[in-house]
């Protein structure tokens, strides 16, 4: 496997080789690696050394230095506690402005804080420095005081940082070791990328992304037009469809692939945004806006019917003039899901919504995890469905 080393979840640059700090801010050797989990069985057995020996004080020395060690990226910026030991996945949630990323993404994460996952063992936490970003710029003003969040700001020059949100998750299986993993997630402008020459500038934070996740607001397809937020309607689907054209480009490019090649490493989910003014439309399946039961035994049944709903969704946009779009997605990205997503549960009344009522925002992330395989696949994988039929 080459390898791919790591990515600094402050500026996404990619690197091969940590650097340490010590507590003054002074480069310094990296620390011993850790003691296997052979020798940390093996070590007590040892004769203890003689107290106060020169060798166990310079022992001991080490480790209170070890332990204020701090690895950082090239750019200097402090990486979290442990944030190498772990796999890192990279998600880029890409829209055109108002498609409501930054709303989902809020949603989503505090959801996860509030123990979401919990039915299936999985327990979730922010690193630190992303925890006082996600509180007062996100979580407060949209969570706690029901405003509509302000328009994300673009980036304004190359290598101005994105300002990823870090998340650990971490899922304990009984008899088994603990598993972990690092998600990055970065919100993508679409108003940069669906212009070529801005890609360049502002698109390769995506060359480090596993993981994308692509917002479509309704009111950007002709048959929903009455949907649509100010300014919206006038988009068309020229915007979206380029903007997906260069967003597998780019994903491609970055693996050295040809331009139709199959994006195996990539997971990708499609989320249909704003579905709460979809409802009352007889030609929405109303049933494919909903939050599933979880547990791990209904996880399999529960990727079937994303599977399912995928599909409905659509043949939904399909017939509302969104054709072309489909026909791009499905053809450019590696198996997208479909998912019908209220982040909101309502419309914002003169900027403040009457309520934050979530649905159906989980399940993209549910995909994302069981593709990147922090949980069983079962249910989801085309291939694995069509091998488990029975052959003629
Ligand atoms: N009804 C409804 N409206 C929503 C929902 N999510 C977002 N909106 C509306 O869409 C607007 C834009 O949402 P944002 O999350 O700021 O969109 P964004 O994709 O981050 O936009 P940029 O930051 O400009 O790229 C919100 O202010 C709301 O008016 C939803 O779940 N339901
Ligand atoms: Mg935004
Ligand atoms: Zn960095």
């Amino acid at each position: 496997m080459p390898n791919k080393g790591f990515v600094c979840p402050r500026c996404l640059e990619r690197f091969y080789v940590p650097y340490w700090q010590d507590s003054a801010g002074q480069r310094v050797q990296p620390p011993a690696p850790r003691r296997s989990a052979w020798q940390r069985l093996t070590t007590p057995l040892r004769v203890p050394e003689q107290p106060g020996s020169a060798l166990s004080t310079e022992f001991s020395a080490a480790m209170g230095d070890a332990r204020k060690l701090t690895a950082v990226c090239p750019r200097g910026h402090g990486l979290p506690p442990d944030y190498l030991r772990r796999p890192t996945v990279v998600v880029g949630v890409i829209g055109l402005t108002g498609a409501s990323k930054s709303t989902y993404l809020t949603v989503l994460l505090d959801l996860l804080y509030a123990g979401a996952l919990a039915p299936l063992d999985i327990s979730v936490e922010m690193d630190e420095e992303s925890a006082d970003r996600f509180e007062v710029d996100y979580r407060q003003p949209l969570v706690v005081d029901r405003r509509q969040l302000p328009l994300t700001p673009l980036l304004l020059e190359e290598g101005q940082s994105p300002e990823p949100l870090t998340v650990v998750f971490r899922r304990s299986s009984r008899g088994a070791p603990e598993k972990s993993m690092n998600v990055v997630f970065f919100d993508a402008s679409g108003e940069q990328l669906y212009r070529k020459e801005d890609l360049g500038r502002f698109g390769k934070f995506l060359y480090v992304a596993s993981a994308v996740v692509v917002v479509l607001s309704p009111g950007v397809f002709p048959g929903l037009a009455s949907t649509a937020d100010p300014g919206e309607a006038s988009i068309g689907l020229a915007r979206p469809t380029q903007m997906l054209v260069n967003l597998a480009d780019v994903l491609r490019t970055a693996r050295g692939l040809k331009k139709d090649a199959y994006l195996a490493d990539v997971s990708a989910s499609v989320i249909l945004s704003k579905a709460d003014k979809l409802r009352s439309r007889p030609d929405f399946p109303a049933d494919a806006l909903r939050d599933a039961e979880l547990s791990l035994a209904v996880l399999p049944q529960l990727f079937e019917e994303v599977r399912v709903n995928s599909g409905r969704l659509v043949d939904f946009l399909e017939n509302n003039g969104g054709s072309n779009l489909l026909t791009t997605l499905l053809g450019r990205l590696p198996d997208p899901t479909v998912h019908a997503v209220s982040a909101t549960g309502s419309e914002p009344e003169d900027g403040r919504y009457p309520a934050i009522t979530p649905c159906g925002v989980l399940d993209p992330l549910l995909v994302l995890l069981a593709r990147h395989r922090f949980i069983p696949r079962e249910g989801l994988e085309l291939e694995q469905a069509l091998a488990e039929w029975p052959q003629p």
